[in-house]
C-alpha cells in the first residue's frame, strides 16, 4: 500500500473535532505540498504572461506553459504536445469538441451514440448538437452495471459520427474498454471520444492505445489545481476544426477586413490561459508519475476490495457497481436502505467523513437504477484502508441513529 497522506497538507485537518477522513476525491482531489509549491514560487518568481512579451520573465513564464503541455502529451502518449489544448475542466474540453466539430457539421444530419452512465457533461453537450439536427442515441448498462457493449454493435451504422463514453463512471467505478469500443466505432467510420475525467487520475491511459479521437480530462481531479483541464485531440481534427473562442492569441494576423488564426494548439487558447494552474499541473504529474500510475491504480483496486468487502458485512447498504475489483475503479456508490443519503453524508460529516451525496451529475442514470440520490465514497492514492474502515464505523452508527 502506498503512504503518501503526509504529503498532503490538507489532510491534517480536523473537521467536527475529528481527523478528517477524505473520501470525496471524484469531485476534486486533495493537492499534494509539491504541488502547493510549484503554483507559489511560480508567482513569486515568474509570474508574466505567455507567448506576448520578449523580456526574460515572459519567456520563461512560456517556457514553463510549454513544458506543462509536453509533461500531458507524455503522460497520454500523444503524438505530439500539439495535440493538447489546455482549458477550464472536462466540461470545456467536451464543449470545444462539441462547439467546433460537430456543430458546424450537424444540420447536415448524422447520429450520436452517448450511454446512460454518463456525467451530465457528457450529455448535455450532445442534446445541444441534438437540437441543431444530429440524432443523439444513448447506450444502456446491464444488470452487473456495465455497458451494454453487445448493443452497440448493433445501433451503430454508417451513419453514426461519434461514439463519447466515460472511461470511468462517476458512479458505479465501471471502468470502460476504450479499445474495444474505438474497434467497434472505428469499423463503421465513427469517431470516438473519451471522457477521462475518473482515469487518467488513476491509471495509466495511453491515447494510442485506447484508439480515441477526442479525450477530455480535469487537472483537478488529478491533483493539479482548479481551473486547469485538458482537450486531447487527433493533430488531423484539430487542424480541421473551427476555433471555440476568439480573440487574442488565437490569431496569426489581425486586419479590419479580417483574420488568419494560429497554427494549433493555440488555435483553440484565446485569451490568457491559466498560466500557474499549468504550472502546477506539471508538478502534478510528476507527483504521479514518481509514483508510478500502476502502483496507483493496484493501491486502488486494494482499498476497493477492502471497502466492498467491509460493505458486505455492513448488512442494509446497497451498492451500485461491479463487485470485480479489477473491473471497476475506488467510486463506491450507495444507498444505507431507509436513510436518505443527504442524512447518510450529514453525519458521516459530524465523524469527520466527507463523501458526496446527491445524483452525482448523472440524473439519467440515476433514473436508469431507480433511485433520486446516491450516497458516494471516493478513493485516492492518498486513501488508506482505516479511511474506509471509519466510513463502516460511521455507517454503523447511522444505521443505529435511523434504526434500520
Ligand atoms: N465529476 C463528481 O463529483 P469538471 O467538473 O468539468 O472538471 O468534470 C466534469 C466531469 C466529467 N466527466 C466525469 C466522468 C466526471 O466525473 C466529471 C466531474 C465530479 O463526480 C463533479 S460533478
Amino acid at each position: 500500500m502506498l503512504d503518501t497522506k503526509k504529503d498532503f497538507p490538507l489532510l491534517k485537518r480536523k473537521i467536527s473535532g475529528k481527523d478528517l477522513v477524505y473520501l470525496d476525491s471524484a469531485a476534486t482531489s486533495q493537492k499534494p505540498v509539491q504541488v502547493i509549491e510549484a503554483v507559489k514560487e511560480y508567482y513569486e518568481n515568474r509570474n508574466a504572461n505567455v507567448a506576448r512579451s520578449v523580456h526574460k520573465l515572459g519567456e520563461e513564464a512560456t517556457e514553463a506553459y510549454e513544458n506543462a503541455r509536453k509533461a500531458v502529451a507524455k503522460l497520454i502518449n500523444a503524438n505530439s504536445e500539439k495535440e493538447i489544448i489546455f482549458v477550464r475542466n472536462a466540461t470545456e474540453a467536451i464543449n470545444l469538441v462539441a462547439y467546433s466539430y460537430f456543430l458546424p457539421i450537424a444540420p447536415s444530419g448524422g447520429k450520436i451514440i452517448s450511454t446512460v452512465m454518463e456525467h451530465h457533461s457528457n450529455i448535455v453537450p450532445w442534446q445541444f448538437i441534438n437540437s441543431h439536427g444530429m440524432e443523439l442515441e444513448f447506450l444502456g448498462i446491464k444488470k452487473d452495471f456495465t455497458l451494454d457493449t453487445e448493443n452497440l454493435g448493433r445501433i451503430l451504422s454508417p451513419e453514426t459520427k461519434l461514439v463519447t463514453v466515460t472511461h470511468a463512471s462517476n458512479v458505479l467505478g465501471t471502468v470502460n474498454d476504450p479499445k474495444e469500443i474505438s474497434g467497434m466505432a472505428h469499423d463503421n467510420g465513427s469517431l470516438v471520444m473519451l471522457d477521462a475525467a475518473q482515469s487518467v487520475p488513476h491509471m495509466q491511459v495511453d491515447v494510442q492505445d485506447t484508439g480515441c479521437d477526442f479525450m477530455a480530462f480535469s487537472g483537478h481531479k488529478m491533483l493539479g489545481p482548479t481551473g486547469t483541464g485538458i482537450l486531447y485531440a487527433k493533430e488531423e481534427h484539430l487542424e480541421s476544426m473551427e476555433p471555440f473562442m476568439y480573440g487574442g492569441d488565437m490569431i496569426k494576423e489581425v486586419s479590419l477586413e479580417g483574420t488568419t488564426f494560429n497554427g494549433i494548439p493555440w488555435k483553440f487558447e484565446a485569451g490568457t490561459p491559466n498560466i500557474a494552474g499549468a504550472v502546477g499541473l506539471h508538478a502534478a504529474i510528476d507527483y504521479l508519475e514518481k509514483i508510478g500510475l500502476e502502483k496507483i491504480r493496484r493501491h486502488e483496486a486494494e482499498l476497493t476490495e477492502h471497502a466492498l468487502d467491509e460493505f458486505s458485512r455492513l448488512g442494509g447498504v446497497e451498492i451500485y457497481g461491479p463487485k470485480n475489483a479489477d473491473k471497476r475503479g475506488c467510486v463506491i456508490s450507495f444507498n444505507v436502505k431507509g436513510v436518505h443519503p443527504h442524512d447518510v453524508a450529514s453525519l458521516l460529516d459530524r465523524e469527520g467523513v466527507a463523501i458526496r451525496s446527491g445524483h452525482a451529475c448523472a440524473q439519467p442514470l440515476m433514473k436508469r437504477l431507480g433511485v433520486g440520490a446516491v450516497a458516494r465514497a471516493s478513493g485516492y492514492l492518498y486513501n488508506g484502508k482505516s479511511d474506509f474502515d471509519a466510513l463502516v464505523e460511521g455507517l454503523k452508527k447511522v444505521k443505529r441513529v435511523f434504526g434500520v
